[in-house]
C-alpha cells in the first residue's frame, strides 16, 4: 500500500511538469559571484511577463528559467539580466549598470565573452515617416 500511495505522488510530480503548454526550461549562463547576484539575476528574469521559474546556481552560473516562448524570448530575458548589469551567453552587461554593482558582485568579466552589445539586438521602432499635412501644429497658420 505504500509503495502505491509513492507512486501516485510520483506521478503527480512528473505530470506536473506537462501541465503548461509552451513553457520550456533553458539554462542560460550568466555572471555574477554571490547570493545578492543571484537575487538580481533572478529578478531581472522574473521582471518579464511570460518568466514563471528561475534559479540561478552561484557555482556553476547557469540560470534555469522557465518561460512561456509565446510571451518572451531567450533573447528577452537575456537582454533583461544584461541590463541589470551581468553578462550573459548572448549579452555583454551594461558597463555602467556593472560598474555600479557592489563590490561584491563586481564579477570577473570574461575577456572571451561575447562582446555583442545587447542594445544592438533590440530592433529600433520603426520611425514614423508620416508628414503633417499642415504646415505647422496650430490651428491659425500664417501659410
Ligand atoms: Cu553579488
Amino acid at each position: 500500500m505504500k509503495t502505491k500511495a509513492l507512486s501516485l505522488v510520483v506521478m503527480f510530480a512528473l505530470g506536473s511538469f506537462a501541465v503548461f503548454a509552451g513553457e520550456k526550461t533553458e539554462k542560460i549562463e550568466v555572471n555574477g559571484n554571490c547570493g545578492m547576484c543571484e537575487k538580481r539575476i533572478e529578478k531581472a528574469a522574473l521582471s518579464l511577463a511570460g518568466v514563471s521559474g528561475v534559479d540561478w546556481d552561484q557555482e556553476t552560473k547557469n540560470l534555469e528559467v522557465t518561460y512561456d516562448d509565446k510571451k518572451t524570448s531567450t533573447q528577452q530575458i537575456q537582454t533583461s539580466i544584461a541590463m541589470a548589469g551581468h553578462d550573459t551567453d548572448l549579452f555583454s552587461a551594461n558597463d555602467k549598470k556593472y560598474a555600479e554593482l557592489p563590490g561584491c558582485c563586481q564579477y570577473q568579466r570574461n575577456e572571451n565573452r561575447n562582446k555583442m552589445n545587447h542594445e544592438m539586438k533590440i530592433e529600433p521602432n520603426q520611425q514614423s515617416n508620416s508628414k503633417t499635412g499642415s504646415c505647422c501644429g496650430k490651428t491659425t497658420c500664417d501659410k
